[in-house]
């Protein structure tokens, strides 16, 4: 156990109510042990990245202060996508009812065969820079440029805001 590390968790769903499989999702993060949250964006509709035969996404992203491993992190947010009926079937960036990413771990850079933070695929993808630019515009991805930056490089018009922040129970 460490001490408080701010990290991002991104949201992302497709199938069976993705509004709602958000919230749910939620509350389970905020039942984590020895992690709270304290930052919730917005939830965003936005065109698939991927095969394009699959509904819109929803997307959202949360800042989580945690005291937990990184790796212990990420094996909590697996639970919650088991629980939550995610169905792994190898095609890559399908639909799916739930993906959490762990996209920041404090200003850590952890490049491993099963976890790689920051996400990789935080630059070139609106879907998370803009509900992260929500909870912190001076936001700095470690080993990136700003969140501002990143944000100026790409087309944003596709991401839609559709509810408000999110709320934990
Ligand atoms: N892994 C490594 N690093 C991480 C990390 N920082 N966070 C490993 C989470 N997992 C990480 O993930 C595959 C493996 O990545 C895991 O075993 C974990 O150890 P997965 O969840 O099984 O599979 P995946 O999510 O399909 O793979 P991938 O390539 O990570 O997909 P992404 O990047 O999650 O993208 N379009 C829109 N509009 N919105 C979306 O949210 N999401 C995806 C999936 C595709 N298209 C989308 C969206
Ligand atoms: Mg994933």
């Amino acid at each position: 156990m460490r001490i408080e590390v701010a990290s991002f968790i991104g949201f992302g769903s497709n199938l069976g109510d993705p509004v709602k499989q958000i919230h749910n999702a939620t509350d389970r993060l905020a039942s984590i042990p020895s992690s709270r949250i304290d930052s919730c964006s917005s939830l965003y509709q936005t065109p698939p990245m991927g095969p394009p035969d699959q509904p819109d996404y929803v997307n959202a992203v949360v800042r989580l202060a945690t005291r937990l491993e990184p790796h212990a992190l990420l094996k909590h947010l697996q639970s919650i996508e088991c629980a939550q009926g995610r169905i792994r079937d190898g095609i890559r960036w399908g639909p799916r009812t739930i993906d959490l990413d762990l996209l920041i771990y404090g200003d850590e850079i952890i490049d491993q065969p099963g976890l790689r933070v920051p996400h990789p695929g935080i630059p070139e993808r609106a879907f998370v820079l803009v509900p992260m630019a929500e909870i912190d515009p001076d936001l700095s991805i470690p080993g990136h440029a700003s969140i501002s930056e990143l944000l100026g490089m790409i087309d944003t018009t596709e991401v839609i805001r559709i509810e408000e922040p999110l709320t934990p129970a």
